[in-house]
C-alpha cells in the first residue's frame, strides 16, 4: 500500500489545502492529513476544531483519514507506515522554506517530500489571509469549504465580542 502525511496547521483548512488533499489522494492509497500541533501558537481553532472541518470537507475521499501530532513530522510517518510527506507550493517563498525542510526530514528518516504545485484558482490563499480578511468584512466565502465559513464567521464575531 502506498501511503503518504500531508501536514499543516489548517487552521483553518482553505480551498487551496483542499485541493493538495484531493490531489494527493488520487496518487496514493492513503493519504493521513495531520493537523501539526503547535503549543506556542493559539490558533483560531482548536486541533478538535480544525479535525472536524477537515473529516467534514474531506468526508467524500475515501482515502483519507484526518489526525494530529506533536513532534517531528518524519516519526509519525514512520510510526504509520508511510515513506512520503506531501506539501502543496505555492511559488518561490514556500520553495526555500520547504527545501531545507524536507532535505533534513529525509537525512533523519529517508521520509522523502512530494510537493504539489498550487493550483493558480487558490494559490494566492493562506488560513492567515483568509482569517485576516474575514476579521475585516472582506468576502471570503469561496475561499474555504462550506462546513469552514459559518464557523470562521462566529468565532471572529466571538473574538471580538
Ligand atoms: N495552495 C496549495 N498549498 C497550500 C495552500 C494553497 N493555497 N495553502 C497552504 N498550502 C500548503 C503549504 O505550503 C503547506 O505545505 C501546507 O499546505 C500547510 O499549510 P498551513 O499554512 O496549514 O501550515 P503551516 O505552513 O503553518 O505548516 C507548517 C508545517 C506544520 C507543515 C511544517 O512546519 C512542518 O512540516 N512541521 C513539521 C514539524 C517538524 O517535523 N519539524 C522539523 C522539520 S525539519
Amino acid at each position: 500500500m502506498t501511503g503518504a502525511v500531508c501536514p499543516g496547521s489548517f487552521d483553518p483548512v482553505t480551498k487551496g489545502h483542499l485541493d493538495v488533499i484531493t490531489r494527493a489522494a488520487a496518487q496514493f492509497d492513503e493519504v493521513i492529513v495531520t493537523v501539526m500541533i503547535n503549543k506556542s501558537k493559539r490558533g483560531l481553532f482548536t486541533v478538535d476544531e480544525r479535525i472536524e472541518m477537515i473529516g467534514e470537507a474531506t468526508a467524500h475521499l475515501e482515502n483519507v483519514r484526518i489526525s494530529s501530532w506533536h513532534g517531528l513530522l518524519v516519526d509519525y510517518a514512520k510510526q504509520e507506515g508511510h515513506t512520503a510527506i506531501v506539501k502543496g507550493l505555492r511559488g518561490a517563498n514556500d520553495f526555500d522554506y520547504e527545501l531545507q525542510m524536507a532535505q533534513m526530514n529525509q537525512k533523519l528518516s529517508g521520509v522523502d517530500t512530494l510537493f504539489i504545485p498550487a493550483n493558480p484558482r487558490w494559490s494566492f490563499l493562506s488560513s492567515s489571509l483568509v482569517k485576516e480578511v474575514a476579521t475585516f468584512g472582506g468576502d471570503v466565502e469561496d475561499m474555504v469549504p462550506d462546513c469552514v465559513y459559518s464557523r470562521l464567521l462566529t468565532r471572529i464575531a466571538e473574538r471580538q465580542a
